[in-house]
């Protein structure tokens, strides 16, 4: 039998309002925090996650079938295995690569000029809720090649399915509400499928349409579910990584001025902003056998959730880790968007994230942009931070004053 702390959970309220206080003890004295209402174990060092997510025959993603696949629509690239994703992850890499990326790049920068250009005169903006959610929506909708106009209803089904994979214990109402989103989503995507079938362009939905897999094309089904993951996996990180960036460097004045003054900081920025703060606190994973972890096995078939926030700031993986340093030498900036990452905001091992570079593409040219927009960025009066979220995790808000910017002034005419 697991044994259970009554004193400490993680699905506590004072868990919630602020894990990283947690993350010490965790690590120190409950690295194999069992959870019983979730009948889930939770690993909070970082060799232990390291092992979990590099060990895939005996940790596998079979938890995906029931914490993703409903809203899915199918399988999610993370739960195939073999030749199959080999073959289908290639796919989606080709999406995210070469001209296909340079084409994002210039949405990202269309995107951000025309959502921050409201804010500008006014010298105010909500990161998080007025620019950073509506332009995360707006990219990937780009991405896939999908109607901007439908921004808003896209953006709603997107949160439904969001809440899903990112609940740890949903009520059955909001479980159906999840599912509701779900379903139309899926509806308002097949005549698009079908569509693209027919007229192929460059965007992903015709490059998963497309493609073939040892001969087969993929199914209806198939495209449907790789669509929704990438939607979900590219809108749900990115408002939350823009807001941690800009809220680092404001509370770091002095690293905020050189990332000012000189812009090949920014990549640094980031990885570090995605090591001290990332933004998918949890990964999930399947003991496929009894494994001991600091001397406490986990039964085969145990969910178990890699902590990736507490493993980012163990004192064993990086020198003073509860330091947001931009010059850090045990980053590595240069491999932290790749399978040699340090830091594990993008997993490791497999099925590690498939979108690094397109998100440090993303973040490094919407945040090169703003910060010469956004003069003297600071806090606005009375803002009040605050986080949210336990398995993705985030600013709730990030209210920003910075010197208006009057039309005309801004470079563009
Ligand atoms: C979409 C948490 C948004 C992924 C997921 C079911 C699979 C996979 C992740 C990330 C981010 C999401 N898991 N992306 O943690 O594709």
């Amino acid at each position: 039998m697991p044994v259970v702390n009554p004193r400490f959970s993680i699905l506590s309220e004072d868990f919630a309002a602020a894990p990283y206080r947690c993350f010490a003890w965790l690590r120190e004295q409950a690295p194999v925090h069992y959870e019983p209402a979730i009948d889930s174990y939770f690993l909070s060092r970082y060799q232990d996650v390291k092992r979990v997510l590099t060990d895939h025959e005996a940790f596998s993603t079979e938890t995906l079938q029931v914490r993703a696949e409903p809203v899915m629509r199918g399988p999610v690239l993370a739960q195939m295995t073999g030749a199959e994703h080999t073959a289908k992850r290639k796919i989606v890499v080709r999406g995210f690569t070469g001209e296909a990326l340079q084409d994002q790049i210039r949405a990202v920068h269309a995107n951000a000029a025309e959502l921050m250009a409201p804010f500008l005169p006014q010298g105010r903006v909500d990161l998080v809720n007025d620019f950073g959610k509506p332009f995360a929506v707006h990219v990937t909708l780009d991405v896939l090649g999908l109607d901007k106009k439908d921004w808003q209803q896209v953006a709603a089904w997107h949160s439904g399915v969001a809440e899903f994979i990112t609940s740890i214990a949903l009520t059955p109402e909001r479980r159906r509400h999840c599912l509701d989103c779900a379903e139309q989503l899926e509806a308002y995507l097949l005549p698009v499928i079908e569509q693209r079938r027919r007229h192929p362009g460059e965007d992903l939905i015709s490059k998963l349409c497309t493609a073939e897999f040892d001969g087969i094309a993929m199914s209806n089904r198939d495209v449907t579910a790789l669509i929704i993951n990438v939607l979900a996996a590219a809108t749900e990180p990115a408002d939350k990584t823009l807001a941690f960036l800009f809220k680092h460097l404001i509370d770091h004045p002095e690293q905020m001025a050189q990332v000012r003054r000189d812009p090949d900081l920014l990549p640094a920025a980031i990885a570090e902003t995605l090591r001290y703060t990332p933004p998918v606190q949890l990964i999930p994973r399947q003991a496929e056998r009894d494994a001991v972890f600091a001397g406490t096995t986990v039964p085969a078939g145990a969910t178990v959730f890699c902590m990736i926030g507490a493993a980012n700031r163990d004192p064993d993986a990086f020198t003073a880790p509860d330091t947001f340093d931009i010059h850090r030498p045990d980053l590595g900036t240069a491999r932290s968007f790749t399978a040699a990452a340090q830091h594990l905001a993008f997993g490791t091992g497999l099925h590690q994230c498939v979108g690094a570079a397109f998100a440090r593409a993303e973040i490094e040219t919407v945040a090169a942009m703003l910060l010469p927009l956004l003069d003297q960025v600071r806090y606005s009066p009375g803002f009040h931070y605050r986080e949210t979220g336990l398995y993705t995790r985030g600013p709730a808000s990030l209210s920003l004053d910075f010197t208006p910017v009057h039309a005309g002034c801004t470079g563009r005419g």
